[in-house]
Order: structure tokens, then C-alpha cells, then sequence
């Protein structure tokens, strides 16, 4: 039995459930509203299991994990089928580079709880909040087009096939898009997360595609 703790909308359960889908493995979605209720993530059956009360956590045959990016390792390193970080040490550190460049220093400035204590006790309204969030994309976004123009790109982030740095990045554009952001100066970026998009692991992982989706 393997539980992922899941909010459709949430870019790092999006990435856990791409990388699901690209090693083929069952699971079962179990949705955790951030919203209702002031955030199911806050109440103490989830704390019990990620006491940051952030998504995701896996259950993974009784085995929690939390951290996207830990977990998707993890699923890598224990479960056969397609590799999600090449064996290679230099193209290794150049996935994890990209990955991190999303999941560390673009996501953790935008996500909820930073957005929710910039309007409630810094009292930021929404158009400097939304200006915010535009700014950190923007500026990871550049950087990432910037690392996308080395040797080791191809069809994906890193050669022909998806991985880590993929399932990082897809969830970050669809973020982008939410917030009507304009694409057009990060080509390959774009060329990459519609790739990516035309794979059944992608389209599955899609927030309208969970049953939590509103
Ligand atoms: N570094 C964590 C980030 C997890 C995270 O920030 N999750 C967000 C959703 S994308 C969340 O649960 N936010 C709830 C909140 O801010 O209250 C990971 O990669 O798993």
C-alpha cells in the first residue's frame, strides 16, 4: 500500500506524483486541504505525519517520507524502472542543481504560509503579494533558461529522457501560468515542460486530474 498525501493544487506533492507516474508505481491519493478548516496540513493526524504540516508525505508500506525531493530519491533508489537521476556523477549534480534551483530557491518564497504572513501580519496587499510571487519565478525562471543552454540538455532538462529536474519544473510553470506570466523569454523551458506534457506521468499528475480538484 503506498499513500500520498496530496493537495491537487500543491506544485511539491505535483512533482511526487510525476515521478509516481514515471516509475510506474500504485497509489493512492489522499487529499489534504490547505485551505478549509485553516488547513487540514495544521491539524494533528497530518502533524503526526509531516510535522512541518507542509504536502507531501508518502506512505510508503508504512514507511513515512516527507520532502519532495528526499522522496523522489528515495522512490528512485528502492523501485526499479525508468532512472530519474542519471548514474553519471557531474549529470547528477547538474539534475539536482536544476531541481533544487526550483524546490529550494524559487518555491519556498511563494508558497502559502509566506504568501498567507505576507498579507496577514506584514498587511501586504494583493497587487504587491501577486508582484511578489511574479518577481521570484521570473528570476529562477531566467536562471534556469540560463542552465538549460549547456551540453547536457536534451528532449528533457537532462538528455532524452524525463527525471528529477523535470518533475521540479513542470509544476513551477503551471504555478507561472496561473499568475500569467509571460513564457515567451525562457524558450527552451517552454519547449521542455510541453514535452513533457505530451507524457501520460505528466498528464496524469495534472491538479485537474486529482480528485481533489476543484
Ligand atoms: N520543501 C517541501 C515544500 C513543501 C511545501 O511547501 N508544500 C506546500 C504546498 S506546495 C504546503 O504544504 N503549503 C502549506 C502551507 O504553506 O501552509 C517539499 O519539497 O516537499
Amino acid at each position: 500500500m503506498r499513500d500520498l498525501y496530496s493537495y491537487f493544487r500543491s506544485s511539491a506533492a505535483y512533482r511526487v506524483r510525476i515521478a509516481l507516474g514515471l516509475k510506474g508505481l500504485d497509489h493512492r491519493i489522499v487529499p489534504v486541504h490547505l485551505l478549509r478548516q485553516g488547513g487540514e496540513q495544521h491539524q494533528a493526524a497530518y502533524l503526526q505525519r509531516n510535522p512541518e504540516g507542509l504536502v507531501p508525505a508518502l506512505d510508503d508500506q508504512g514507511h513515512v517520507l516527507t520532502q519532495s525531493l528526499a522522496i523522489i530519491e528515495y522512490l528512485d533508489e528502492v523501485y526499479p524502472g525508468a532512472a530519474l537521476l542519471p548514474a553519471e556523477p557531474l549529470a547528477r549534480a547538474r539534475v539536482r542543481a536544476l531541481a533544487q534551483l526550483i524546490a529550494c530557491d524559487i518555491h519556498p518564497l511563494n508558497n502559502l504560509r509566506v504568501l498567507r504572513w505576507l498579507a496577514h501580519e506584514m498587511k501586504v496587499d494583493k497587487a504587491v503579494r501577486d508582484a511578489w510571487y511574479r518577481h521570484w519565478i521570473v528570476t529562477g525562471f531566467a536562471a534556469f533558461e540560463a542552465q538549460l543552454r549547456a551540453p547536457g540538455t536534451g528532449l528533457y532538462c537532462q538528455g532524452d529522457t524525463p527525471g528529477l529536474a523535470d518533475c521540479c519544473l513542470v509544476p513551477q510553470v503551471y504555478n507561472a501560468q496561473r499568475y500569467e506570466i509571460d513564457l515567451s523569454p525562457y524558450p527552451t523551458l517552454q519547449r521542455i515542460a510541453r514535452q513533457c506534457d505530451t507524457l501520460s506521468a505528466f498528464q496524469a499528475a495534472r491538479p485537474e486530474a486529482q480528485p481533489d480538484a476543484e
